[in-house]
C-alpha cells in the first residue's frame, strides 16, 4: 500500500501522521483533537510541556512537589504521593488519556491543576495560547517547558523505544544510526525536535511571565538556582532565605530517590495489555551520556543540524 506523504512508519513499527509540520502517532490523534477542542482552561492552571525524553518525569516531580508540598502541614515522607505513584500517574499527559476519562478527576479538581503535554506549542488549545492582551485581560495559566541537549535526547529515546519494542515484541532493536537519522529528519512522534523547542522558546521570549523555558543541563548544573526560579515562577516562595525548602523539593524529585522508590522499581504502567515497568523512566539521568553511544560522525551530524536550526534564535548548542 502506498503511503501518502503525511503518513510514515516510525522505526518500522508505529504509524505516524503529519499535521501542520509535526508528526503524531495515528492512535493518539483522536484524544489529541479532543484535548484541543474541548479543554477549558482556568487562570491558575499550570501546564508542563516537553519533547519526549527530555526530562518530563523530573519536571513533573519537581512541579508537583513545589505546588503541593504544603497541602498538608509538615507533610511526612509517607504522605508524599510520589512514594505511591510514578510522576506520570501524578501529573498526566493530557493528550494520552483525554478520551479515556482518566483525567476527569483532575479536570474537575478544585485544586490548582497541574498537567503535562508533549504537543508542540502550535497545537495547544487556543485557551492555553491566547494572545498576551487577552491573557492580561482574563488572567492566564502558566506554562513551563523543559528542553534538553539533542544528542542526549536521541540516546535516551533510542534506549526507551528499544525497550518498548522488546516489551511489545513489535520489533527487534534498532541501530543507533537509524535513531540519529530519524531524529535529524524530524519524522518522529511530536517531531521535529527543533521546531518543538523553538515554538516554546519564542513564546517564552514574548510572554516571560507566563511561559518559563528551562534546560535539563542547567537544572543539573545549578539545581538550587533553577529550583528557586521555578518555584518563584509558579508563585511558591523563591526568596533567598528558603534554601531548605528548595533543597527538600530537589531531594524529593531527585533521580536517586525516585529510582529507588518501590513504586518505581516494581510498578508498571499499562494500557491495552501492554505493561511497561516504571524503571523505563529512570535510566541514567545524567548529562553527556551520548558520548558513550554516538560516533564522532553522528555527533557532528546532529551538531550541524542543531547549528542550522538554532541560528538566529537566541538559543545555541552551547546552551545545552
Ligand atoms: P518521557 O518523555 O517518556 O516522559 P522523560 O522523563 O522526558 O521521558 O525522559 C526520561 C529521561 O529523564 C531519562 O534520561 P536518560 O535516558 O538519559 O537516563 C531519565 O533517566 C531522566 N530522568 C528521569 N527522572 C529524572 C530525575 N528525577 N532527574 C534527572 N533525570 C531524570
Amino acid at each position: 500500500m502506498n503511503k501518502s506523504p503525511t503518513e510514515e512508519l516510525f522505526w518500522d513499527t508505529a504509524e505516524i501522521h503529519e499535521i501542520d509540520g509535526f508528526w503524531y502517532y495515528a492512535e493518539r490523534m483522536k484524544p489529541m483533537a479532543a484535548f484541543r477542542s474541548q479543554f477549558e482552561c482556568r487562570n491558575d492552571d499550570v501546564f508542563l510541556a516537553s519533547f519526549p525524553k527530555t526530562g518530563t518525569t523530573w519536571l513533573k516531580a519537581l512541579c508537583h512537589t513545589i505546588l503541593h508540598r504544603h497541602d498538608q502541614e509538615e507533610e511526612e515522607e509517607e504522605e508524599d504521593i510520589l512514594t505511591k505513584k510514578n510522576p506520570h500517574q501524578v501529573v498526566p499527559t493530557l493528550e494520552f488519556s483525554f478520551l479515556l476519562g482518566r483525567v476527569q478527576h483532575l479536570l474537575l479538581s478544585p485544586r490548582r491543576r497541574l498537567m503535562h503535554t508533549h504537543l508542540p506549542y502550535s497545537y495547544l488549545p487556543e485557551e492555553v495560547t491566547r494572545s498576551p492582551a487577552a491573557a492580561a485581560a482574563a488572567g492566564c495559566s502558566k506554562l513551563v517547558y523543559l528542553a534538553r541537549n539533542p544528542k542526549d535526547t536521541v540516546v535516551s529515546m533510542w534506549h526507551f523505544y528499544n525497550q518498548v519494542h522488546k516489551a511489545t515484541g513489535s520489533a527487534g532493536p534498532l541501530s543507533v544510526e537509524r535513531a540519529v537519522e530519524s531524529f535529524c529528519s524530524g519524522v518522529m512522534p511530536w517531531g521535529p525536535f527543533y521546531e518543538h523547542v523553538l515554538g516554546y522558546w519564542e513564546e517564552s521570549k514574548k510572554r516571560p511571565d507566563e511561559v518559563l523555558f528551562l534546560k535539563y543541563e542547567e537544572l543539573c548544573r545549578e539545581p538550587k538556582e533553577q529550583g528557586r526560579k521555578l518555584a518563584s515562577f509558579l508563585g511558591r516562595s523563591g526568596g533567598t532565605d528558603d534554601d531548605d525548602e528548595v533543597e527538600k523539593v530537589l531531594w524529593r524529585s531527585s533521580f536517586g530517590r525516585l529510582k529507588e522508590l518501590e513504586v518505581n522499581k516494581y510498578g508498571a504502567v499499562g494500557e491495552q495489555g501492554l505493561q511497561l515497568s516504571h524503571t523505563i523512566y529512570f535510566r541514567k539521568g545524567t548529562v553527556g551520556d551520548w558520548k558513550n553511544y554516538l560516533t564522532l560522525d553522528m555527533a557532528q551530524c546532529i551538531d550541524q543540524v542543531t547549528r542550522v536550526k538554532l541560528q538566529g534564535t537566541g538559543l545555541s548548542l552551547d546552551d545545552f
